[in-house]
């Protein structure tokens, strides 16, 4: 369909031809950059600019950065103007808290995605709760967590070594690279990890500077625009200022989002259960049914914790994650 399938797979294709049934006229294509007021399309016909009309079409979703579009033409506009009329039922979302003042809101930081690369520059250093963080924003997608630590040509040993360690004490994350990403060599894997057999989607998650384009430029042989870092506190300018796709090993797509400085949750209920899966366990094993699972006798989760199943860490950040994203509303 596409001359190049941007991650096209059968489980789009039956939604898409379904819906293109009743609107044989418009285009299929996927979201493939989006601005304030406008987003690229890739089309069977090449990339078309469309117009963001919030509201024109009733129940309108804010397309976001990979999702599967139908597109018609305006053509009482001259010139004609292109718009996204329909998005497809998103596979999944990777959500995240946007603060602006007087409004809480989420903001789609990738649709549609198999796996969700968390990008770390070594040289920056890995944090743990905002690993767990992540790792937690793929489950909630059902997405696969990747950990790709760069610039590993560029730290001392013993830098790899502490971040491996805090690596070994974070769970379902079962695949994790350590690259410098000028080396061909050591892209292979994570190109032959990303690329698969079947056509899928990866989005790449982490700070300003941690080397997210670059790894995009040695994957898909871009010249995306990397930044200079500062040598002191290695924080970059900003030089990514949308999400942008781009297509990766013929049939497949890369997203690159800007950096993000906090991960904050939203509507992530399904993410926390499954990474502190112990901890689920012990409250679907309570046996009171009005239970605050907060240290009353005989609770599940308090034997649980007797009989050191869980420990408090987790314990910790599982109620301080749950509180956090207990907040979430709808926009
Ligand atoms: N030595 C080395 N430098 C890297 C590596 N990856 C990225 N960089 C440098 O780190 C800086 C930030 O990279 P960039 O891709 O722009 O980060 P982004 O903000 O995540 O997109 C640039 O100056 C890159 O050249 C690596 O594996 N090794
Ligand atoms: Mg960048
Ligand atoms: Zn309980």
């Amino acid at each position: 369909m596409f001359s190049q399938s941007y991650g096209w797979n059968p489980a789009t294709k039956e939604a898409v031809e379904s819906l293109q049934e009743s609107f044989p006229e418009r285009l299929v294509g996927r979201v493939r950059r989006s601005e304030r007021d406008w987003d690229v399309v890739e089309t069977s016909d090449g990339p078309v600019n469309c117009e963001r009309r919030l509201g024109s079409f009733g129940d309108y979703i804010e397309p976001g950065v990979g999702d599967w579009v139908l597109v018609s033409e305006d053509s009482t506009q001259e010139p004609p103007q292109f718009i996204i009329d329909t998005v497809i039922d998103r596979q999944n979302e990777i959500l995240r808290r946007r603060s602006q003042p007087g409004a809480v809101r989420s903001q789609a930081i990738a649709t549609n995605i198999d796996t969700l690369g968390l990008v770390v520059g070594l040289d920056q250093g890995l944090n743990k709760s905002r690993l767990i963080r992540s790792i937690i924003l793929a489950l909630n997608a059902e997405a696969t967590p990747t950990l790709i630590l760069t610039k590993a040509d560029a730290v001392k040993q013993k830098k790899i070594t502490k971040a491996l360690r805090i690596v070994d004490e974070v769970d379902h994350l079962d695949t994790v690279f350590v690259i410098d990403s000028f080396n061909p060599e050591q892209i292979k894997p994570v190109y032959e990890a990303f690329a698969g057999s079947e056509p899928t989607t990866v989005a790449l998650m982490g700070a300003s500077g941690a080397g997210k384009s670059t790894l995009i430029n040695s994957l898909c042989g871009t010249e995306l625009e990397t930044q200079e870092v500062r040598k002191q506190d290695s924080r970059g300018r900003h030089t990514t200022t949308f999400r942008e796709m781009h297509p990766f090993a013929e049939q497949s797509a890369i997203i690159d989002t800007p950096g993000i400085r906090a991960i904050g949750l939203w509507k992530a209920e399904h993410g926390i259960s499954e990474y502190f899966h112990e901890i689920t366990n012990a409250i679907q094993n309570c046996e009171f049914s009005r239970c605050t699972h907060a240290g009353e006798q005989g609770c599940g989760l308090d034997e649980a914790l007797s009989q050191s199943q869980i420990d408090d860490e987790s314990l910790d950040l599982w109620r301080a994650l749950l509180e956090e994203n207990s907040e979430t509303t709808d926009d």
